[in-house]
């Protein structure tokens, strides 16, 4: 285990009056009641062997749907302002599309409500990750049609909800839903294809331009936004300076100006060739739809090496550089592994600012936080009763930090979620990281906040850093 890095002398850091300060889940990662809803990819990917760590699955996860009145309360005691969340869309739709099920939806009707009465701002992502298994059957976000299947949706639920929520996202993380679930296979439909992983990304944004539009016909006053996750992106001399061109093209830049200039990078279109025909005339346009505001995820940089036999087999992400490989670097981890790299997440913002200028809408940090496995005494490594995660104190205070830093420099920043509320089910990884304020005891569906969820609600409440 890394020591809890040391908590430096620092003055204490005010953010703007109305800065919004939240925590954030999704519906996969957190609800269970498989019997409430249909199947999604990531069933389906949980039953494939040796796909999910320990073959964890969903079924259960925090059990959240149950809980959720505990879950509100305790949000509303710590102090949140804000909740992001995200809607199931085979829960509301069990087929992708069609008869809407009247229990999924009275379900996020009582989320919403208890979130009102607690004065907790509903925030929710329209997509994240759990695509109708019905329509991955019929191609998922491979077929063109997926952008409308998409917008029906979006607009249903904004018929069903648009009067009590005003912020929305439509997709989380389009990259790791496209290259991480159809070029390297890692997650869900762990397809290892890159001509489908492109077609992903490119059907992911159009259904989001569609659905902006659908949104925005039901109700002109939602404000809408998508949640990516741009990183800084560092290569060594080994693998050199146009593989870091390439690989940010399609992390970073395919999707900033699609959504921001409504283009995509000619350098991008090249390097993806024939693989990026899926890209119609007109398209761009309508991806480059008017944005309310921009969901930033950030953890950390990322860092790449050339890829040699010792990688091993595994399948790079990157589809306009295959030759890369990730790269440790000498730098304390979390215990997921992903190196702590604040000052690279003030320069991503820096950048934002610097490349996209008045094309930047409002700035939502969507996403951050860090897996450490603290436990309580006799579970995990924590000392006493309670769980004393100073390293994500020290996560999140660096983190921050760098935000008020970025925001020091004028780039407009609005919000924080910290990710996540709660211990969950972290992809491929099952259960075994813990990202949460809260720690989740998954035999006893228990909740027991760290010592970072009263830290972060010191923060939200008082509009201050320590
Ligand atoms: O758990 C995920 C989340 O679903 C999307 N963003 C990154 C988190 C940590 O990996």
């Amino acid at each position: 285990m890394n020591a809890p890095a040391p908590m430096p002398d620092r003055a204490p850091v005010r953010f703007p009056n109305g800065f919004l300060w939240g925590a954030a889940t999704a519906s996969f990662q957190i609800e269970g009641d498989r019997a409430g809803r249909g199947d999604c990819v990531w069933d389906a990917f949980c039953r494939r062997p040796g796909a999910v760590l320990n073959g964890d699955h969903g079924d259960v996860a925090c059990d959240h749907l149950r809980l959720m009145a505990d879950d509100v309360k305790m949000m509303a005691d710590l102090g949140l302002q804000a909740y992001r969340f995200s809607f199931s869309w085979p829960r509301v739709l069990p087929e992708g599309a069609g008869a809407s099920s009247a229990t999924g939806l009275a379900q996020y009707h009582r989320l919403v409500d208890l979130l009102l009465e607690h004065d907790i701002e509903p925030v929710p992502t329209l997509f994240h990750w759990d695509l109708p298994q019905a329509l991955e059957d019929k191609g998922g976000f491979r077929q063109r049609e997926s952008a409308w299947w998409f917008a029906d949706y979006a607009a249903l639920m904004a018929r069903e909800f648009g009067d009590r929520i005003e912020r929305w996202a439509t997709f989380n993380e389009p990259w790791c839903y496209a290259y991480l679930g159809h070029a390297s296979g890692e997650h869900a439909p762990g397809l290892r294809d890159p001509a489908s992983a492109v077609a992903v990304a490119h059907h992911e944004l159009l259904a989001h331009g569609y659905a902006l539009e659908a949104m925005r016909s039901v109700r002109a006053d939602l404000s809408l936004g998508i949640v990516i996750n741009p990183a800084p992106v560092h290569v060594d001399d080994a693998l050199g300076d146009d593989a870091q061109r390439r690989i940010d093209g399609t992390l970073n830049r395919w999707w900033l100006d699609g959504v921001l200039l409504g283009r995509y990078p000619l350098d991008v279109l090249d390097d993806l060739g024939s693989w990026a025909n899926c890209v119609q005339d007109g398209d761009e346009g309508q991806i480059g739809q008017e944005l309310d505001w921009l969901g930033i995820n950030y953890y950390n940089d990322h860092f790449y090496t050339q890829r040699t036999a010792a990688a091993g087999p595994g399948v790079s992400p990157h589809v306009s550089a295959p030759e890369s490989a990730p790269m440790q670097v000498d730098r304390p981890t979390t215990d997921i592994g992903w190196p702590i790299t604040p000052q690279g997440f003030e320069a991503l913002l820096m950048r934002l600012q610097d490349d996209y200028g008045a094309a930047l809408p409002p700035i939502y940090i969507t996403e951050n936080g860090a897996a450490y496995s603290d436990g309580p005494a006799g579970a995990g490594e924590g000392p006493g009763d309670g769980i004393d995660d100073q390293r994500r104190v020290a996560y999140y205070d660096a983190h921050l930090r760098a935000v008020a830093g970025a925001m020091d420099q004028g780039v407009d920043v609005h919000g924080y979620f910290a990710w996540s509320l709660m211990d969950n089910f972290e992809w491929a990884w099952g259960y075994s990281q813990r990202f949460g304020l809260v720690h989740v005891d998954y035999q006893t569906q228990v909740r027991t906040p760290k010592a970072s969820a009263h830290w972060f609600g010191d923060v939200c409440r008082t509009n201050r850093l320590p």
